[in-house]
């Protein structure tokens, strides 16, 4: 009986003893006999996310400004849509305020610039600078008529507040770690018309807000990594190319932006092309008297050389607002600032 139990006992240890070499062998095999699964592991894969944007918030927004009409320093829309903007900033979580200045036009009118500024994260010491005019043109001096009459300026002025709006929407809710700041420039499109020959008389008439903010910014040494423009890119099939000041100043933040677009399908719209193109926009001063490498997101007509073909003339209404174009450019712009988290 003891012997059978013994011999009972031996073969449950051989049995067991099998199992776990069974197992241990196994285990083995998992972590050496497979050489190529801890090399595959020092690879990162990144993968490749589509940040959330929803271009029909940002075309809501477009709509909303051009529902107040017309809106050019001085003017009553445009003391409403300021309140309107800021409001937006600050429901949206963000530090909202309007800085006030003073300056003279190119026909000697004394206006009251109001620069509207969102700021994402206020106490980090990284950061973005977005941004993008929000007034409108107060004549259309390249239509044929009622050319004295002012603009709705659904694409130039509205569209890129439209989807920077949408950004600091998305902002609050993804919560990245890095400072973002949105700006809202005033009197951007009150420069002097161009006449005859002459592409452009003085382009310091032009961006008076951006160069009032780049002198004066809202902190005092006030700085950030790098700024993004957006101007005009509301339109269908908009097309953007590498702007000639943007090349000069920043093209490392053209490179990342245009890799970024293309990275989310959206080539088609970001165009890999330097044309000669080059804009005094808020970008300029905010290059030179700021100091921060800025870069313009601009639509450019291949056909014309100049800007979309509604530029400055009373079909620049919500008509030709085109919410592919508002997607395109407001996901490209959240994966760049995601990508710096
Ligand atoms: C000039 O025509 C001097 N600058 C074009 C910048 C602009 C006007 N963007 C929108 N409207
Ligand atoms: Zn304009």
């Amino acid at each position: 009986m003891v012997q059978l139990g013994i011999m009972k006992n031996n073969i449950l240890v051989f049995f067991l003893s099998l199992l776990i070499l069974a197992c241990g062998g196994e285990k083995e095999k998992n972590t050496t006999s497979t050489p190529s699964t801890p090399i595959e592991s020092k690879i990162e894969v990144k993968k490749i996310i589509t940040p959330d944007f929803n271009a029909d918030s940002a075309y809501q927004y477009i709509k909303e400004q051009v529902d107040f009409g017309p809106r050019f320093p001085n003017n009553e829309a445009h003391g409403k849509c300021a309140i309107y903007l800021k409001n937006k900033l600050a429901n949206f979580g963000l530090d909202a305020s309007i800085q006030l200045g003073k300056a003279t036009t190119f026909n000697k009118k004394e206006i009251t610039i109001k620069n509207i500024i969102g700021e994402y994260k206020p106490e980090l010491e990284r950061r973005i600078l977005l941004f993008a005019h929000w007034d409108t043109r107060p004549f259309a001096d390249q239509d044929t008529k009622d050319m004295t009459k002012p603009i709705l300026g659904a694409n130039d002025g509205g569209s890129g507040v439209g989807v920077l709006l949408e950004v600091a929407r998305q902002l609050t809710i993804q919560n990245p770690e890095i400072g973002v700041d949105i700006i809202f420039f005033d009197a951007e499109d009150y420069g002097e018309p161009s006449s005859g020959m002459s592409m452009q008389s003085n382009p310091d008439s032009w961006c008076l807000g951006s160069q009032f903010w780049s002198r004066t910014p809202h902190r005092p040494n006030y700085k950030a990594e790098f700024g993004i423009l957006l101007d005009m890119v509301g339109s269908a099939d908009a097309y953007f190319t590498h702007e000639a000041i943007s090349m000069t100043y920043a093209p490392d933040i053209v490179r990342k932006v245009w890799s970024k677009a293309a990275q989310l399908g959206h080539g088609n719209h970001f165009v890999n092309q330097q044309v000669g193109f080059q804009v005094t926009d808020d970008h300029k001063y905010v290059n030179e008297i700021a100091n921060i490498p800025s870069i313009d997101i601009i639509h450019y007509d291949k056909n014309t050389g100049s800007f979309h073909h509604s530029w400055h003339t009373h079909n620049d209404n919500m008509d030709i607002i085109d919410k592919n174009t508002l997607k395109a450019v407001g996901e490209t712009l959240l994966g760049v600032i995601l990508d710096e988290n």
